[in-house]
């Protein structure tokens, strides 16, 4: 039987006292345990200098194997070109793109050191899983050490469309570096086309009659696998959630008022500076709307040591205060701002009771907040879920309230209606977006895309 080896930039470490893992992070650690394998990547240690060899931690069947970054690597590989310039291009935000030759050069080297220090680990019939954006060339570095495996990639953000991915320099490099991979998973079919796309006007690749792909003389697979999530356990953590005090705490402070919840990272792509806009846009267009609902907006900081993540913290909180400044009143206030996380448990429970899920990112591979915003709801009095047209989700969750990110004013129009919406309807629209999510959970995207993986041939 093969065992499975998943890279990711971060490795899910179990940690006591950490309380329960995410559902991606548990899902991958669940794969793990199935077979047996090991879990290898970042250990989050910046130190003096690189690991020797990765630093083991063994529970049960896994095998958890960290390496550290050193200072350079950390501000050229992870700061630099992973976060300044491929998670901007991959986010459509061309003007926000760094591109500095030592950083690309640096995350090539990151790689290299990567496919290092792991090809020790890999046993001949091992299947390796390779995720997300820091790690493209992985898969290469691994070739050239003579590495035969099955090695499958999945991205967890958008692939953009091909004008965009040309303005990155040297695209070819990363699109041939993608190539090397057995399979390639990415979020949506809009993507999987995009992708085609370039490969076939860029790279003069071709799909073979089989729906392999040929490219820079490799051969290859690229299909739409949409991350899911642990749709009933959320349901459930939901139900149990309404009896926290956390919640209950929450509860009591929004009185009869509606909730509408909003959870991001700190992150550009986001959106959030934008939504805190279409609620001026709700209260001058609805004045009557005042004192009705309470926009609750979760925040945990985010990658802050990259500059556009602070000028966009100062974004949010001033953009914030400008709202709450023009209509709170001595007892109210719309829009109430946590720039820290909260514990999952009471994140199920606060969507359980929120009236609108406001989701509105610019663009999002996937966005899990949608789903588990739709997964949380009480199936005799559901929410309503505002979702951007431009999130990944928004390719299954048809049902939501579908708008455009970027207009404040559609967005309010959203919300308002969202406000009104009688239950007969908020029925059938949840109803039709947990039936989908039911059909795709967590553990249904990991089973497709390995089983896919192991359906692509070994080299000789
Ligand atoms: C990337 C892609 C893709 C958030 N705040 C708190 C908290 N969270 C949890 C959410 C959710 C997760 O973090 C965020 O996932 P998203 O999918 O919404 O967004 P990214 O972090 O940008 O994820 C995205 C995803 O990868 C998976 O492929 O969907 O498109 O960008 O699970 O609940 N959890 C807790 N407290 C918080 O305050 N406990």
């Amino acid at each position: 039987m093969s065992r499975l080896i998943t890279v990711s930039n971060r490795v899910g470490v179990p940690t006591p006292g950490a309380g329960r893992a995410g559902g991606l992070e548990s899902a991958l650690r669940e794969a793990l345990e199935a077979d047996g394998g090991i879990w290898f990547g970042w250990s989050g240690q910046v130190a003096e200098a690189r690991s020797e060899a990765p630093t083991i931690l063994k529970k049960g069947k896994v095998t958890f194997a960290t390496v550290d970054l050193s200072r350079t690597d950390y501000d050229d590989y992870y700061l630099g070109y992973a976060n300044s310039t491929l998670w901007p291009l991959l986010h459509y935000q061309l003007g926000l793109i760094e591109f500095h030759r030592k950083q690309f050069q640096g995350y090539i080297a990151v790689n290299e050191y990567m496919a290092r220090l792991l090809a020790p680990l890999i046993e001949p019939d091992d299947l390796i899983w390779v995720h997300d954006y820091h790690l493209i060339p992985l898969a290469e570095e691994l070739r050239k050490l003579g590495i035969k495996n099955r090695i499958g990639f999945f991205l967890h953000t958008p692939f953009p469309a091909t004008e965009i991915m040309v303005a990155l320099p040297h695209h070819e490099m990363i699109m041939r570096a993608l190539c090397a991979y057995d399979l390639i998973g990415l979020q949506t079919e809009l993507g999987v086309r995009a992708f085609l796309d370039y490969i076939a006007r860029e790279a003069n690749g071709r799909l073979e009659f089989d729906g392999s792909l040929s490219a820079y003389d490799q051969l290859t697979r690229v299909v739409a696998f949409p991350i899911g999530i642990d749709t009933e356990g959320f349901a459930r953590s939901a139900v149990r959630a309404t009896r926290l005090a956390e919640t209950k705490r929450l509860k009591n402070s929004i009185a009869d008022r509606q909730l509408i919840i909003g959870v991001d990272r700190m992150d550009y792509s986001k959106g959030i500076p934008t939504r805190f806009e279409a609620i001026d846009d709700l209260l001058t267009e609805w004045p009557d709307e005042t004192g009705k609902f309470t926009y609750l907006q979760i925040t945990p900081p985010s990658r802050s040591d990259v500059l556009p993540y602070q000028a966009l913290r100062r974004d949010v909180e001033h953009a914030a205060g400008h709202v709450n400044g023009k209509y709170s009143d001595l007892d109210w206030a719309p829009i109430r701002f946590v720039a820290r996380a909260v514990s999952r448990s009471a994140l199920a429970g606060i969507f359980r009771f929120s009236r609108i899920g406001l989701v509105t990112p610019w663009r999002d591979g996937m966005n899990l907040v949608a789903k588990e915003y739709v997964a949380s709801q009480d199936p005799d009095d559901p929410g309503v879920l505002v979702l951007s047209r431009f999130a990944g989700a928004a390719a299954e969750l048809k049902t939501a309230l579908l708008v455009n990110p970027l207009d404040p004013s559609e967005i309010a129009g959203a919300i308002h209606r969202a406000l009104k919406m009688g239950v007969g309807e908020r029925k059938e629209r949840w109803q039709a977006m947990m039936e989908v999510l039911r059909n795709n959970t967590i553990d249904d995207w990991s089973a497709n895309f390995l089983k896919a993986l192991k359906a692509t041939r070994q080299l000789d």
